[in-house]
């Protein structure tokens, strides 16, 4: 079992596009495991896919990308659908970074981090993972450090993704500076 194919397609089915599995997200983005079962077991190559697999996929995983509890399985992260997934609303640490390609700077600088084609701007609770992310992108990522606690201060709300990944609407710029 490629278990990294897998997780790439949890993502894709549990971020963007559950109706294409035939999936429906409750408010805070879990699904049924023997829904998604059901609707993987008809394609070819995940026709043996077990529950068993899904929690070998997390396991495995060098981000906690999804999250089973209860019979269901959810992304925690990285959404697009229509459908705004509630998130946790929780106090952030006292900085929080963002890593984001060169070409981007100015425009962030300008009006802001903006979730772009997400339903969240993602943050990350460290240095490297906010590298990590930028790096998706760009050999030489920009690196911002968001003054979390100022903003939070001032009622800018946040949300916890993982233990690495932390969600906002909008961060506006005053709070950013490039690290
Ligand atoms: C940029 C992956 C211009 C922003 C990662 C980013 C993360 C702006 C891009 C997670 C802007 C959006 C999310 C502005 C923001 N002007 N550009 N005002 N505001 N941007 O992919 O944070 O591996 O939606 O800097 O590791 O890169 O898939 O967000 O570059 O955790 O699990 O707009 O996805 O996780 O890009 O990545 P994205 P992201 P996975």
């Amino acid at each position: 079992m490629d278990y990294q194919k897998l997780s790439k397609e949890l993502s894709y089915a549990l971020r963007h596009a559950p109706h294409e599995y035939e999936l429906e997200l409750d408010e805070q983005g879990w699904v049924p495991i023997k829904q998604l079962l059901l609707s993987l077991h008809e394609q070819r190559k995940w026709r043996a896919v077990t529950e068993e697999d899904l929690h070998t996929m997390i396991a495995l995983s060098e981000k906690k990308r999804h999250e089973i509890n209860q019979g269901k399985i959810r992304a925690l992260y990285g959404h697009s659908v229509t459908q705004k997934i509630q998130k946790e609303e929780k106090e952030p640490p006292a900085h929080l970074f963002h890593g984001t390609p060169q070409r981007f700077l100015d425009s962030i600088l300008a009006s802001g981090l903006v979730p772009k084609g997400r339903q969240y701007v993602h943050l990350s609770e460290d240095v490297q993972t906010a590298q990590q992310v930028g790096k998706r992108r760009d050999d030489h990522p920009v690196l911002l450090r968001i003054d979390a606690r100022q903003a939070w201060q001032d009622g800018v709300k946040f949300y916890h993704g993982n233990e690495l990944v932390w969600l906002a609407d909008h961060v506006q710029k005053e709070y950013i500076s490039v690290y």
